[in-house]
C-alpha cells in the first residue's frame, strides 16, 4: 500500500494519523506541492483527478480523499476502534462530518496572510502563477475536465484572499471552530470510550493545526479537550505521524 502524502498538508496528516492509529503497514511516498507541484502533473492526475494529496494506491483500490483513507483505516481497525460500536457509530460520524465542514485551508492561509505582510502578495501572485500555468496546459491535458475544476478552485482561492476583508472572514472561521469544539466530548480516555475512533484522529490533526496558527487558545486550558489532547500527543500513533504543531518552512524548501 502506498501512501502520496506531502509532510505539511493538513488531509495527509489525517491519512498518517489514521492509518499509524490502525497499525496499518504502508510505503511512504512524500510529494512536493509547494514548489515542484507534483499534485498538477500527468502522471499524478492519473492517479488522483482531484490532484490532491493525500491519495492511498494498494493492488484492488485506489482513495483518493482522506475520508475515505479514514474511513478505510475504520475499516481494518474493526473492534480496535470505537467506530465498530454501534452505539457511538453516529456520534462519531457526526464529529467527522464537523471536521470536514471546517475550511482549513482558509484559516490556515487566512491567518498566515494577515500575520505576516508580504504573503498577501506571494500567495494571490502564486496562485495566479498556478492559474496560468494550468489554463496552459488544458488543451494537451489528458484530463481537461479535471484540470477545469482545479482551475476553478485556484480562481475561488484567489477571490477568498484578495477580495473583501480578511479580518472578518478569519473571524467567521474562529467562530465556526469554536461551535464545532463545542460538540465533542471529552469525558473518557477517548473522545466516545477508552479506544480511539475516527473523531480522535482527525480532531488530534485540527488540535495540532491550532497550535501551529497560533489559535490554540479556541480550547480552554485545562479543559478536558485539551487535557484529551494531551494525552494523544503521548501516543505511539501520533508521534509517527508527523502532525505539524509549529510552521516548519525549512522543510518545505528541503522537501523533507
Ligand atoms: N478533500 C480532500 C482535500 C485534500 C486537499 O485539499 N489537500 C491539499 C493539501 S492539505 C492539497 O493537495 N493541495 C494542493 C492543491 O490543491 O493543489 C481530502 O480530504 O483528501
Amino acid at each position: 500500500m502506498i501512501l502520496y502524502h506531502a509532510s505539511s498538508s493538513y488531509y495527509s496528516m489525517i491519512a498518517r494519523l489514521a492509518l499509524h492509529s490502525a497499525k496499518v503497514p504502508f510505503t511512504s511516498r512524500r510529494m512536493d506541492i509547494h514548489l515542484a507541484k507534483e499534485q498538477l502533473s500527468d502522471w499524478y492526475l492519473k492517479i488522483n483527478p482531484h490532484m490532491t494529496v493525500p491519495s492511498l494506491v494498494d493492488d484492488s483500490q485506489t482513495l483518493t480523499d482522506s475520508r475515505d483513507i479514514l474511513n478505510y483505516a475504520a475499516k481494518l481497525a474493526g473492534p480496535q476502534w470505537m467506530d465498530s460500536d454501534p452505539a457511538q457509530n453516529q456520534n462519531i460520524e457526526n464529529v467527522v462530518a464537523g471536521q470536514y465542514a471546517i475550511p482549513i485551508e482558509k484559516l490556515t492561509f487566512g491567518k498566515a496572510l494577515l500575520s505576516i505582510a508580504p504573503l498577501r502578495l506571494i500567495v494571490p501572485n502564486m496562485l495566479r502563477g498556478i492559474i496560468k500555468k494550468l489554463e496552459a496546459e488544458l488543451t494537451s491535458s489528458p484530463d481537461p475536465l479535471a484540470l477545469t475544476k482545479k482551475i476553478n478552485i485556484n480562481r475561488e482561492r484567489l477571490a477568498y484572499f484578495t477580495e473583501g476583508k480578511l479580518a472578518d472572514k478569519l473571524e467567521i472561521e474562529r467562530t465556526h471552530v469554536r461551535n464545532f469544539l463545542n460538540t465533542i466530548p471529552a469525558t473518557s480516555s477517548m473522545l466516545f470510550g477508552e479506544q480511539t475512533s475516527s473523531a480522535d484522529v482527525v480532531t488530534a490533526v485540527l488540535l495540532g493545526r491550532l497550535k501551529m496558527i497560533g489559535e490554540y487558545r479556541l480550547v480552554d486550558q485545562g479543559s478536558l479537550l485539551d487535557q484529551w489532547f494531551a494525552r494523544m500527543q503521548a501516543t505511539d500513533a501520533f508521534k509517527q505521524s508527523d502532525i505539524w504543531m509549529r510552521f516548519q518552512p525549512w522543510r518545505i524548501v528541503l522537501k523533507r
